[in-house]
């Protein structure tokens, strides 16, 4: 593991091509069940342009009343599906938090798609870290620090790879810039996907 700094944790091919694989069956039978839907910004109704499912106990949404976590899905109500064994395991293996995530956000992206900096602070617990897995195509992801204006870096994350944000790194504001088309294999119309897993209630 490489630390790129205080809190930040970079796992170059965390995943083998063979777990890439399983992850993304796992995440193919949860999109049947809770299908990518377009989150919009609050207030202005504009859509994201990345696509969006979750599974576990609760998942992220953003429409126009605004960003928040709910147990079901924004459009067919139902309960979103379980978090596959491995996920569960990799947050084990990787967070160093001494419980189970509630959340875990499935971000699709097209290769036009990007995400604007921002911070995760829809979570009422900031202790645990968030653990994000990147599937398909690479990525480049920008960093900063706790205010917009800092200084940024960037790194290139590719299929297989995990990082992980705790500690002080955990309300940095960070955004994907853009895809690298044609980059991997996995998925067979190219595009990314990114699992972040997170602690979003403070435990008992
Ligand atoms: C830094 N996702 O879902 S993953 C997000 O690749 C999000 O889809 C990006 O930002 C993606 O909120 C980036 C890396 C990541 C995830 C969570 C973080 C970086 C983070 C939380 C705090 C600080
Ligand atoms: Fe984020």
């Amino acid at each position: 593991a490489i630390t790129l700094a205080p809190g930040l944790v970079y796992y170059p091919d965390y995943l083998d091509r063979s777990a890439q694989e399983r992850l993304l069956q796992s995440l193919r039978e949860i999109t049947k069940a809770a299908p990518l839907f377009t989150p919009r910004m609050p207030r202005t109704g504009k859509p994201f342009s990345v696509r969006m499912t979750n599974c576990g106990r609760l998942g992220w949404v953003s429409d126009v009343a605004g960003y928040r976590y709910q147990p079901t899905h924004p459009e067919t109500g139902e309960p979103w599906p379980a978090m596959p064994k491995q996920v569960l395991q990799a947050w084990q293996e990787l967070s160093g938090y001494p419980h189970p995530p509630d959340a875990c956000l499935i971000n699709f992206y097209e290769q036009s798609a990007r995400m604007g900096m921002h911070q995760d602070k829809d979570e009422d617990e900031f202790d645990a870290p968030v653990v994000s897995l990147s599937l398909g195509d690479t990525a480049l992801f920008r960093y900063g620090g706790l205010e917009r204006k800092d200084p940024t870096k960037s790194i290139r994350l590719r299929s297989g790879d995990a990082i992980v944000f705790g500690g002080p790194a955990r309300l940095i504001y960070h955004g994907i810039d853009r895809l690298t088309p044609g980059s991997s294999d996995l998925l067979p119309q190219g595009g990314r996907l990114n699992l972040t897993l997170r602690k979003v209630e403070k435990p008992l």
